[in-house]
């Protein structure tokens, strides 16, 4: 018997694949293909478990698709610009080049260790030449059309990491990365025009039925389109017009007062030279110092001056004073609002504050309400409105939209809270933005040909103002394409999500010279599946299908939608333990049996009891473990298998040790089984009818756990009930094997050493994708012919899954009256003399005639009397 030693199996299938080149993808029309796409990970210089989980998810669907025949692209690479790397430039000296060159190495290493089945040979890398020149050649192509722009913006300035944050990077007001306040600054900034495909964007949602709901429903957030009206007051005493943007133009005769962002740009005018001046200045001063993500918060307090201004409402001519308060967002419709404090609660809770009259004009049907109170903020009948009072709320939006654009003093409006796409980050270690600042031709884009603009080597980071970049000269000098004069390369970088908004794109053609994507794009797309964390649900997400539709424009790939089907993994958590001093605990900072009960841990300084939690693991929590340790000590097939059967691939996964323990047991355990019943010859499969009772029962066993596991893998994804099924399979097999010493002691009679070589074959087959290693080393043992990674995945058949009976339920007139066990290969015949025998059923028939029969075999049958 030979002992399964991880590291010689696992070292020697991984040397076989790749020496056959067997995870590598050609283009080949004459095939169906599969593209199988994780996202591409951060080159941070270890992998982590949330790694393994979702690269393992990956690779099991890869792999069975190559055995169903597909011709499967599998690609990896590495999202390798970004502030990690220049980070350690700042702390260690290091240069980003050579740090992120080594973590790719290390990590490239971590996973072939794994096993992971990727198409090697089309690797990319952002921060490589031959990478980042067509993220370059992307972006003077959205120049030309005009997807790409120049303006200058209050944008979100972190002061540590000096550089400009996307909205989404400063969300509730702090770095996304460092933690620290974020400040609002005015700066010439480059941005991609992604509100020309909102309306796109949203729609095309409903269609996407491959998606979890829950991504889509945050991406429809995201986006956030509202239909609504324009409608414009004018300032009294004044020629200013100020639009607002409402979705309730129904409530319109309840405006009691109008509202400006501080950044208004109006503002100022209107207030300079009055006595309010002095008090409106100093309030927008100290709401400049606060971000918009920050002063909107739903729990922020509402504060603001009144201008001492006033406005017209233009449906009934009253005039109302205008505010400026913190509430209301400067990019957001036109930054104004009209205030109804009768209909919404936010302007509600401001009138109250500031002793505002509410009043009200919408009444709820058939009920009553308290305005001064609370606000109402549902649909009903219109009052005190004018010619519109009782019309209903959603007829008034129409009649009152057209009112205003027949009168010419508003319109109809779609508005999105989607913005544009700033991406201008003031770093060095990203995508040169290739633009030349001329002082004759103003902003000139680089010539193609002249692509990439080379990012220098061996610059001083210090982390000290500002970009590095811009303090290398040799970088920034060079003479204008256009007029030959001295200029200014542009210093800004791109934000890293533009990297990874394509490079799915570029694995389908990596070493094209001409293109960023070749015709090949057209063969491979759309991606059939896309794993990665929710994360990533509104960013990186909705900027791959922004990019999609630039592709299509571009006549690159035609293809709108680029990825068909979406799975986004859970998390990988295990047990914090945070004491309230201390912070969290490492380890060794753990007093008490907290191994076996987590929650009488305490905390060994102050042997304070500390407050255990699951929580995401991370190593600032101490809750990590360690992929290497696991690879070590128990192999890739166990590790990849623990990370797929601990939970399904959508929810969280607990981290176990007795988990991975088991799934190390398992394995061992399925070897053994192989290795003591491996060396017949193959047994003749014998007629059906010639099976013994238990060679029939492990067939059914047998074909049962094919049609599961290719359910679980190619429908549900539910790969922990996949890995639990063969599981069964190999009990099964074991149980009926039990008093039998080698091959050659299993009967022949009734088919048994048949059934039970389909068994451990079948096994092996299906196992592959999930423990490759340990079933290709099987696969081998069971004498079979060829690589196990290259076999067909297996059928199953029909006439080997019908159990002996079946339960069908009887009703008379399509109401249940009993239920009775079956031969399944009963006839109809036999199926209603049984049916009219049943106890419940025979009353109801009592002087009736059966008119029809409705017979479902094996499930049901209906008789219709009268
Ligand atoms: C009057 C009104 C009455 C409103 C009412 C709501 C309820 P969504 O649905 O998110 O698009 N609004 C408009 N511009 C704003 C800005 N720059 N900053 C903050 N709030 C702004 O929200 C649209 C509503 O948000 C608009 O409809 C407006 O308030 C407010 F009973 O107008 B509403
Ligand atoms: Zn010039």
């Amino acid at each position: 018997m030979k002992k399964y030693d991880h590291h010689l199996v696992d070292e020697r299938w991984q040397q076989h694949w790749s020496e056959g080149r067997m995870d590598e993808a050609d283009a080949d029309p004459s095939r169906p293909k599969y593209y199988c796409l994780e996202m591409l990970p951060y080159p941070s210089g270890r992998i982590h478990m949330g790694h393994v989980r979702n690269y393992s998810i990956g690779d099991v669907v890869a792999r069975q698709q190559r055995m169903q025949g597909k011709n499967v692209l599998h690609p990896i690479g590495w999202d390798s610009f970004g502030l990690p790397a220049e980070n350690a430039a700042i702390d260690h000296g290091v240069q980003p080049m050579g740090w992120t060159e080594e973590n790719i190495e290390r990590m490239r290493k971590q996973f072939r260790r794994l096993g992971f089945s990727y198409a090697w040979e089309r690797e990319v890398a952002a921060h490589r030449p031959d990478y980042y020149r067509w993220s370059q050649w992307l972006f003077l192509k959205m120049l030309e059309r005009d997807l790409a722009y120049r303006s200058r913006r209050a944008v979100n300035w972190c002061e540590r990491c000096a550089t400009v944050l996307a909205n989404e990077q400063a969300e509730n007001g702090t770095c996304w990365r460092c933690g620290t306040t974020v400040t609002l600054r005015e700066m010439d900034a480059w941005f991609l025009r992604i509100t020309r495909y909102a309306d796109d964007l949203v729609s095309s949602l409903d269609t996407m039925d491959g998606w979890p709901e829950r991504v889509r429903t945050m991406q429809r957030n995201w986006i956030g389109r509202s239909v609504g009206a324009d409608v414009r007051f004018c300032v009294a005493e004044s020629d200013v017009e100020i639009p607002i943007f409402t979705t309730r133009v129904d409530t319109i005769f309840g405006c009691t007062f109008l509202v400006l962002a501080p950044e208004h740009p109006e503002l100022r005018g209107l207030v300079d030279g009055t006595p309010q001046a002095r008090e409106v200045f100093d309030y927008c001063e100290t709401q400049a110092h606060r971000n918009t993500a920050e002063r909107t918060q739903e729990t922020a307090e509402k504060s603001g001056v009144f201008t001492g201004r006033h406005v017209i409402n233009p449906y009934n001519g009253e005039r109302v004073p205008l505010w400026v308060a913190n509430f209301v967002v400067a990019d957001y419709g036109s930054g104004a609002l009209m205030a109804v404090p009768a209909h919404d609660s936010r302007d509600h809770e401001f009138a109250k504050r500031y002793g505002l009259p509410i009043v009200q004009v919408v009444q709820p049907e058939g009920a009553s309400c308290d305005v001064q109170k609370e606000a109402f903020v549902g649909d009903g009948k219109l009052v005190h409105s004018g010619e519109f009072s009782g019309e209903d709320s959603k007829t008034a939006r129409e009649s009152m939209v057209r009112h205003a654009t027949d009168k010419g003093f508003g319109s109809r409006k779609v508005q999105y809270r989607l913005r544009d796409w700033g991406i201008s980050r003031q770093r060095y270690w990203g995508t040169p933005i290739p633009i030349i600042h001329c002082d004759g031709c103003g902003v000139v884009p680089v010539p193609l040909e002249d692509l990439p603009v080379v990012l220098p080597r061996d610059l001083k980071i210090s982390g000290k103002g500002g970009s590095p970049l811009a303090a290398q000269e040799s970088f920034v000098r060079v003479s204008c394409p256009r007029c030959r004069q001295p200029a200014r390369r542009e210093t800004d970088t791109m934000d890293t999500f533009f990297d990874s908004g394509w490079y799915y794109y570029r694995y389908c053609d990596p070493k094209n010279t001409e293109l960023p994507v070749g015709e090949e794009g057209n063969y491979w797309f759309p991606v059939d599946l896309y794993i990665g964390g929710i994360e990533h649900a509104n960013l990186h997400l909705i900027y791959t299908r922004f990019f999609a539709r630039v592709m299509q424009e571009l006549g690159l790939v035609d293809v709108k939608e680029p990825v068909l089907r979406h799975l986004s993994q859970g998390m990988v958590v295990d047990w914090s333990y945070r004491c309230s001093e201390h912070g969290y605990l490492a380890e060794e900072q753990r007093s008490g049996d907290w191994r076996k009960q987590p929650a009488s841990a305490r905390c060994s300084q102050c042997d304070r009891a500390v407050e255990v939690k699951k929580e995401k693991m991370s190593k600032s929590k101490f809750n990590t473990v360690d992929p290497d340790y696991l690879l070590d000590r128990y192999g890739a097939d166990t590790t990849r298998l623990f990370a797929l059967f601990a939970a399904p691939p959508e929810k969280a996964m607990d981290w176990s040790d007795a988990g991975i323990e088991g799934c190390y047991r398992f394995l061992q355990r399925t070897w053994r089984l192989v290795d003591r019943l491996a060396g017949a010859a193959a047994a003749a499969e014998p007629a059906l009818d010639a099976l013994s009772p238990e060679a029939r029962a492990l067939r059914r066993k047998t074909h049962d756990t094919i049609r599961r596991v290719t359910i679980d893998i190619e429908e549900r994804l539910h790969l922990n009930t996949a890995v639990a099924a063969i599981m069964e399979l190999v009990n099964d097999l074991q149980a009926a094997t039990a008093e039998i010493a080698d091959a050659a002691a299993l009967p022949e009679e009734g088919g048994f050493s048949h059934a039970i070589q389909e068994g451990l074959e079948t096994l092996t087959l299906l196992l592959c994708p999930f423990a490759p290693h340990l079933a290709s080393e099987a696969w081998e043992r069971l004498g079979k012919e060829g690589s196990l990674v290259q076999q067909s995945w297996p059928h199953y058949r029909e006439e080997l899954l019908a159990t002996e009976t079946v339960t069908v339920v009887v009703q008379v007139n399509g109401k249940r009256r009993g239920s009775m066990e079956l031969p399944l290969q009963a006839s109809e015949e036999e199926v209603l003399a049984q049916a009219r025998a049943q106890p419940g059923v025979a009353p109801h028939l009592q002087g009736k005639t059966v008119r029809r029969v409705v017979n479902v075999p094996g499930k049901l049958i209906n008789l219709v009397v009268s």
